[in-house]
Parts: C-alpha cells; sequence; structure tokens
C-alpha cells in the first residue's frame, strides 16, 4: 500500500482523538536536533593521529572504514543527514579544527580553525554547536583539568575554555545561529577524595574565570554538563549534578542533562520539568546508557518517548535544546547516527502526535483510568504510517530503505579506506 494511503488511514484515525497529522509533521520538522560529530570516528579529532580517548568515556568496536580526516568525516556526515528528516544541525568539538596540517596547542585554538566548518555548514544548511575538548591531552592525563591543584595546568585549561567561547561566538554571528558551547570537564578521582570541597572550589573559580568575558548571547549561550561518575572516576566528580545545577541557576548558564550521567534508577525525562522552573534553558545529550554511561546508539525506547513527550507537553521547544551524544564503534558508523537520530525524529513526532489535553483534562478530574486507558490506546495507533509521510515529504528514504544507501556506501567509500 502506498504512503499516500496508509497516512489518510492514519490521518482519519488520529482526527478521532482530536489530533491533526499534518500540523504534527510540520512542527516535527521545524524542531533543531544537534547531531554530534564524534560518532563518526570514535571521539577521535584531527589532532593527533595516535592518540588515545581519555577522561573516562570510551568507544569499543573496530568496525572498518571510520573517517580518518576533514574530508572524510564531512563526506560521512552528509551522508547521514541525507537519510535522516528534519532540522539538523552539527556538534563540533575543538580538537575537530581545520588546522591545515599545522599542530595547534588547545589554548591556541582559534576562530580561523573553523572557518572551513562554518562555509561548510552554511553550504548544507546546519546549525553549528560547540564544545572544548579537555580530555585525551597530556594535560588532563591525571583527571583534572580545570580543578586541577596545579595553577600552570588549571590556567592551561581555563585558557582553552576561554577560547573556545570565542570560536563559538565567532561562529554563531557568521552563521547568524547562536551556538550552544557545551562545557564538560572529566575531572574526577578514583578513590575516596580527602578534599572534595576544595576541588569543588577550584572548579567554581575556573567557571568564574571562563565566563567573565562578555559574549552576546545572541552569538554564543553558555551550558554545564554534569557526571556521576567516570572510567577512572569512579569515586569523585568534581562537576556532579548539584555542582552543574547550583552553578547554572545562580548564573544563568545553561545545565545540560547526559542521560547516561545519573544513577540507573534517575530519568532525564522526570528532571526537564523542575529544572525548567529555576533555568530558562538546558541542553539535552540523549544518549542510551547499558548498565553504565555506555553511550549505546539512542533507539526509540520509553525514555526517549518520555523525553520527547516531556518537551511537547511543556511546550519546551524553545528552552530545551537537544543534542545527541553515542558512540559506538563496533557498527557502521554512518548507520549508527541515522538509527539515532531518526529515533530522536521519531519520538518527537510520536509525542506530537499525542492528544494532550485530553490526557492532562482526565487526570484533573481524577480519572486515572481513562489515562491508563488512553495512554496505552495510543501506542498502538497507526503512527508508522504517519512517520513514513514524514519522510516522504522530505524526500528522505521511507522505513528501512535507507540501509540500502548506507550499504552502498560502505561498499564503495569505507571498505576502500584501509
Ligand atoms: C562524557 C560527556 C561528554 C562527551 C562528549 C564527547 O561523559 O557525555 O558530553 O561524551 O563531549
Ligand atoms: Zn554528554
Amino acid at each position: 500500500m502506498s504512503t499516500e494511503k496508509m497516512y489518510s488511514y492514519a490521518k482519519e484515525i488520529y482526527a478521532k482523538f482530536g489530533v491533526n497529522t499534518d500540523k504534527a509533521i510540520k512542527r516535527a520538522s521545524e524542531i533543531p536536533v544537534s547531531i554530534h560529530c564524534w560518532q563518526g570516528d570514535d571521539v577521535h579529532g584531527f589532532e593527533n593521529p595516535d592518540g588515545d580517548l581519555t577522561g573516562g568515556i570510551q568507544v569499543t568496536g573496530n568496525y572498518p572504514g571510520k573517517a580518518r580526516n576533514i574530508d572524510e568525516l564531512r563526506a560521512d556526515f552528509e551522508k547521514a543527514v541525507s537519510l535522516i528528516p528534519g532540522k539538523k544541525r552539527i556538534n563540533l568539538h575543538s580538537f575537530y579544527l581545520d588546522s591545515c596540517g599545522e599542530k595547534v596547542s588547545r589554548e591556541k585554538i582559534a576562530p580561523k580553525h573553523f572557518d572551513s566548518w562554518i562555509e561548510w555548514a552554511k553550504e548544507k544548511n546546519l546549525g553549528i554547536d560547540y564544545n572544548p575538548s579537555c580530555f585525551s591531552h597530556p594535560l588532563s592525563a591525571d583527571g583534572m583539568t580545570i580543578s586541577h591543584p596545579d595553577k600552570n595546568i588549571r590556567d592551561f585549561w581555563i585558557e582553552h575554555c576561554k577560547g573556545s567561547r570565542r570560536v563559538a561566538a565567532y561562529i554563531g554571528e557568521k552563521l547568524g545561529n547562536t551556538v550552544i558551547t557545551n562545557f564538560w570537564m572529566p575531572d574526577g578521582m578514583k578513590d575516596i577524595p580527602a578534599d572534595r570541597y576544595g576541588a569543588r572550589l577550584r572548579m567554581k573559580e575556573a567557571y568564574d574565570e571562563i565566563f567573565r568575558e562578555p559574549i552576546s548571547t545572541q552569538y554564543n549561550k553558555d551550558a554545564i554538563e554534569s557526571k556521576v561518575f567516570g572510567i577512572g572516576a569512579e569515586s569523585f566528580t568534581v562537576g556532579s549534578g548539584e555542582f552543574c545545577l547550583g552553578y547554572a541557576a545562580k548564573n544563568n548558564k545553561l545545565l545540560t542533562l547526559d542521560t547516561g550521567h545519573f544513577h540507573p534508577t534517575e530519568y532525564v525525562s522526570d528532571k526537564i520539568s523542575s529544572t525548567l522552573l529555576f533555568l530558562d534553558e538546558i541542553l539535552l545529550h540523549v544518549s542510551r546508557p547499558v548498565r553504565w554511561d555506555s553511550d549505546h546508539v539512542v533507539i526509540f525506547d520509553d525514555e526517549l518517548k518520555a523525553i520527547a513527550s516531556e518537551i511537547i507537553r511543556g511546550n519546551f521547544t524553545e528552552r530545551v535544546h537537544i543534542g545527541l551524544d553515542f558512540f559506538d564503534g563496533s557498527i557502521n558508523r554512518i548507520a549508527a547516527w541515522v538509527i539515532g537520530t531518526r529515533a530522536m525524529q521519531k519520538a518527537l513526532l510520536y509525542a506530537l502526535l499525542e492528544p494532550s489535553d485530553l490526557l492532562r483534562d482526565f487526570e484533573v478530574q481524577g480519572d486515572y483510568t481513562s489515562r491508563l486507558a488512553l495512554m496505552e490506546e495510543l501506542k498502538t495507533l497507526p503512527f508508522a504510517a504517519v512517520f513514513d509521510m514524514y519522510c516522504e515529504s522530505q524526500n528522505i528514504p521511507v522505513r528501512d530503505t535507507w540501509l540500502s544507501e548506507v550499504k552502498a556506501y560502505e561498499k564503495n567509500v569505507l571498505l576502500k579506506r584501509q
């Protein structure tokens, strides 16, 4: 049956619940999703071909064909976004700079190193987001950066972060599109610390210094990301949940909620409504923790649906910035981008197809029977037909037809990279 036929049937069913599927598709297509560049090369960057990934995060797998340079990464990213509906941004780490072969120390990374990214993003109609890279570096080797007890090391990272804000502001101005800069620090300790307060005080003072220079929020907005633990930082992370929430609330920064950065029974979907009472905006790092902060590829699961519903029910699309953060080196990396980002798009559309007012009315009336009954029935409405139409209307492959394109690209491009 054609996509149109299935869609018209679905449209009729959703209309019975007062939901307009055309409008839902249009709204879904307007919500930007920031796709992380680092899925394309296992968080490696272009700084050091032999460098290891450090900072307590890990990529496993050795699937052939990973991008080895800027051109390959861009080509792979272009392939991926051609298979994903909706509005897209690219999220860059500073060690993805274009230094034209020159070695540039992190604290010297400057706006000009992103000129070619800006040109490319304009051409591809992508917004850009940004991150200082405070890991995979000799000066982060003992697990501390901006909270390091050694002032020289601290200052090095503070300089890098200050420079990152300047790069981001430059990109934002050139693109005429605000960049969100995410500050994630790996700082922590494997074993029980003797002075938690001291380390956190150093981190607070470092952030104060990093954010001292006034930069228009028209060009750049700063976000800080908390974390509960990392590999080699199991006993203590300096930038804990309370630290980052407190800092963001007091200093008018965005808080980054990564779905893998909380205890396993805590859910980011539940944190959105609380944090937005005290913060103007937040950034999400949508990931999929499996037993730990494993950064598995995002799938269309219950927590993803719950996150999207919270954003849509509260009408928070201007205040919640959606970024993805997963990395898997054990499967085709382009497929990983497509699977994860299409899952996010599905979740947004799914949430937009919910008759939220009806559910809320049941709740207010205390009719929890109807609330649960309707929530269950909604799960088996013909959602797939609406998602197919969303893809088709944007000239994006419908259902699994994108996979053959990735397989062909693997054969013709990726496997030739050996
Ligand atoms: C690490 C954080 C962080 C990184 C990226 C590469 O646990 O989630 O956001 O994954 O910045
Ligand atoms: Zn993250």
